[in-house]
């Protein structure tokens, strides 16, 4: 029986960041599936080390103990520095051991990749086709994975986290026990500042598979499920038949729903099912409301429309009862106070229960990473960093800071506001006034100043911007 171990790294050891524990690893759960169905024998271990965090010495002898004859392991840009003192420390510790990693940043730069982690091979792209042959033969370099065909694939292998409870954000459950599914894969937009590698086709699934994977996890007792795509909405066809066939299966009963949609996407008919299907939550990427902001970050071929999708949204969503995180983006180039301000207030307005503005990444394998490093703005091996350290915004950390304040005061009220009376005795309105007591509890203890302690996320969340420096 061959040992095969799956790690997702964290961004350093021990370290709890503000997302520690809020979503499962889905890429190394499909791939321990594949294998698990496969002829192989095999004996399948996962490591979230993100969610379960743990020093250098406890992995040492963690590895040591179990030995394995092949490791598996997700590397992305933030977590890139962990993947490579995890790969020394195997070929030191266990040098007969095969390393293969895969992930969107080994697929943007595979070459750059293999030469820097000392791995025995790279996966470019999605690892399904191609994980057997991984663990069986172990081939050496670059391998080039295909699109994989959503509707082959087993369902990925969530026993092997099941004892993680998921959902935590700021190391704070909201009382939930969730997991991710994923209904698509793909995206069909090109954003400049987004980060996945480009290849990926738009794909959808059978609906029927939905629904049996659904059963699959209400059977193992999750209550929330998280929908992992990157955008929800994109197909409002797809989208309404898969809440219609959740309410027709009576699934609306077992879970809360949450998921990432845009706000061109205002379909009635749509957010009608979606709230029968019993989506609480919702987080859409506004980026901004000034139309040169947006045309640089190519969000949407109507910049001057994206004030009226995102009323006509936010009222569905509202109507649907559903709860509304707005992603904000600060630090564009044609950014100002006066546009930033703007478009703090108009989701404000809006009644968006949360705001999270983030300082705008220039990360390897976006449009806007590509410019600035033809331009001379940013060094061909910096691989991520952001508008200010690059001089490519006028704003200040001190300006940041005073948003983000700004922004967190407003954050536990909001949803206690939005928690309708006739809720309060059904399920769903005890999940959001739970909901809204910790996150007012979790404000009043801690401020913006105690936020960047509980973690190391290098966002707009929580980062020192007091202490940064522009370059
Ligand atoms: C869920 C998610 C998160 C979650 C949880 C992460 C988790 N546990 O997975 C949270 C909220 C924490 C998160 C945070 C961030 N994220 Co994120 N996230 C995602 C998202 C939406 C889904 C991840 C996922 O499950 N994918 C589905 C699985 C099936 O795909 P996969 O993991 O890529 O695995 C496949 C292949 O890569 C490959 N593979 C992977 N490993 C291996 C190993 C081997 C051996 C082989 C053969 C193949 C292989 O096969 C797998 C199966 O097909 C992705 C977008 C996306 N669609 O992937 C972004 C994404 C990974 N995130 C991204 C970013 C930038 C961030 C943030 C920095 C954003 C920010 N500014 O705050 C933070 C980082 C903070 C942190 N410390 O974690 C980028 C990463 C880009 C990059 N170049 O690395 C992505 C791609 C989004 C984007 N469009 O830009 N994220
Ligand atoms: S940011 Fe979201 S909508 Fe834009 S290309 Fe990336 S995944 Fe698609």
């Amino acid at each position: 029986m061959t040992k095969v171990l799956f790690i997702y790294p964290s961004m350093a050891w021990e370290s709890k960041e503000i997302f520690s524990a809020f979503a499962p690893p889905m890429g190394a759960l499909y791939l321990a599936s594949v294998l698990e169905h496969s002829k192989l024998d095999v004996d399948v271990s996962v490591w979230d080390l993100a969610s379960e965090p743990v020093g250098r010495k406890e992995f040492i002898k963690k590895i040591l103990d179990l030995n394995p004859e092949v490791v598996c392991i997700t590397c992305l840009t933030f977590n890139f520095d962990m993947v490579k003192e995890v790969c020394e420390i195997i070929k030191r510790e266990l040098p007969e051991c095969y390393i293969g990693v895969g992930g969107a940043h080994v697929s943007i730069l595979p070459k750059e990749s293999i030469n820097a982690l000392k791995c025995d091979s790279i996966a470019v792209g999605e690892g399904e086709s191609r994980i057997v042959e991984v663990v069986r033969d172990r081939p050496k370099g670059i391998i080039y994975c295909e699109d994989s065909d959503f509707n082959s694939l087993p369902f990925p292998d969530r026993k092997h986290i099941r004892s993680i409870k998921y959902g935590k954000m700021f190391d704070m459950n909201f009382g939930v026990d969730c997991t991710t599914i994923f209904f698509s894969r793909g995206c069909p937009f090109n954003c400049a500042f987004c980060a996945r590698p480009k290849k990926q086709m738009f794909r959808m699934r059978k609906v029927s598979d939905i629904i049996a994977e659904l059963k699959e996890i209400a059977n193992m007792g999750y209550d929330s499920v998280a929908v992992g795509d990157d955008n929800f909405t994109t197909s409002t066809g797809y989208t309404t038949k898969i809440a219609k066939a959740v309410h027709k299966n009576k699934l609306h009963k077992d879970f809360f729903f949450f998921g990432q949609g845009r706000v061109d996407r205002d379909s009635a008919d749509m957010y009608y099912w979606l709230r029968r299907m019993n989506v609480v939550g919702m987080s859409y990427g506004i980026e901004s409301v000034a139309p040169k902001t947006l045309e640089f970050y190519n969000k949407t071929h109507e910049p001057t429309r994206w004030k009226e999708k995102i009323k006509n949204t936010y009222k569905l969503a509202v109507d649907a009862g559903i709860i509304i995180n707005s992603s904000l983006i600060a630090g564009a180039p044609m950014d100002t106070k006066e546009t930033i301000e703007e478009s703090i207030a108009f989701v404000d307005k809006q009644e968006t229960e949360g705001i999270t503005l983030n300082l705008l990444s220039y990360m390897v394998g976006t449009k806007l990473w590509d410019d600035a490093v033809n331009n001379g703005k940013i060094a061909k091996d910096d691989y991520w960093t952001d508008a200010i350290q690059t001089g490519l915004t006028d704003l200040t950390p001190e300006d940041l800071r005073d948003y983000q304040k700004m922004i967190y005061a407003g954050l536990g009220w909001r949803v206690l506001g939005r928690v309708p009376l006739k809720w309060i005795k059904a399920k769903r309105g005890r999940f959001l006034l739970t909901m809204s007591w910790k996150a007012k509890q979790f404000l009043n203890r801690s401020t913006f100043e105690a936020l960047k302690d509980r973690s190391r996320l290098y966002d707009g969340f929580n980062r020192d911007f007091s202490e940064m420096k522009r370059s």
